[in-house]
C-alpha cells in the first residue's frame, strides 16, 4: 500500500500541468522548466482583439475580418509571404503550424482551421522554459488574450494505469 501511495504521488508530481495567459502585447510569457527529453503537448484556446486596420479577431493562427462574414477566417502573412503569420502564437520567436481540426472527430492536422479555436503543439523539453509571444504590428491597440496550457505525453491518468498494471503483475 505504501508502495501504491508512493508511486500516486509521483504521478501526481509528473502530471503538473501548468496554464498561463499570453497577452497580446511586446512581453512574451516565459512556460515553466520543461523537463529534459520529457514529450509535452501545448493546448492553447481563445480569441484576441487585435483591431488592426482590417481585421479584428484571431486565434492562435488564423484571423478575420471586420468588414466580413465572421466565420471567414484566413491566413494573414506579414509582405504576403509565409511563415511570417501576422497575430501569431510564436514559440521561441518562431513561427509555427500550429495543429487544429474541423471538429472533434478529425485529427489534428498543420495550420487547418480550428472552428472551436483550440490548437496544439508537441515538443520535447530541454530543461528550458518556453517563450510565447503575439506577433502584431502595433500593439496599443490590442485586448483579450490566448489560454496556453502544457501537459506531459502520455497524459496522466495512462501513466496511472501503467503504474497500476505495474504493480498488479508484481503481486502475481
Ligand atoms: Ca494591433
Ligand atoms: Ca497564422
Ligand atoms: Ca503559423
Amino acid at each position: 500500500m505504501k508502495k501504491f501511495l508512493f508511486l500516486t504521488y509521483l504521478l501526481f508530481l509528473y502530471s503538473q500541468a501548468f496554464a498561463f495567459t499570453v497577452s497580446p502585447n511586446d512581453t512574451p510569457v516565459d512556460s515553466s522548466l520543461l523537463t529534459d527529453g520529457q514529450e509535452y503537448r501545448i493546448t492553447v484556446e481563445g480569441i484576441w482583439d487585435c483591431s488592426n486596420d482590417n481585421v479584428t479577431f484571431a486565434d492562435a493562427e488564423w484571423c478575420v475580418p471586420y468588414d466580413e462574414t465572421p466565420d471567414e477566417w484566413y491566413e494573414y502573412h506579414v509582405n504576403n509571404e509565409p511563415p511570417d503569420d501576422m497575430f501569431d502564437l510564436m514559440i521561441d520567436d518562431q513561427f509555427i503550424d500550429w495543429y487544429g481540426r474541423a471538429n472533434e472527430q478529425s485529427p489534428w492536422t498543420p495550420h487547418t482551421f480550428s472552428p472551436d479555436h483550440i490548437y496544439i503543439y508537441d515538443v520535447i523539453g530541454n530543461n528550458l522554459p518556453i517563450k510565447f509571444k503575439i506577433y502584431d504590428s502595433f500593439y496599443g491597440d490590442n485586448t483579450g488574450g490566448l489560454t496556453v496550457t502544457i501537459n506531459p505525453v502520455p497524459e496522466p491518468a495512462t501513466l496511472l494505469l501503467l503504474g497500476l498494471g505495474g504493480l498488479i503483475l508484481r503481486k502475481k
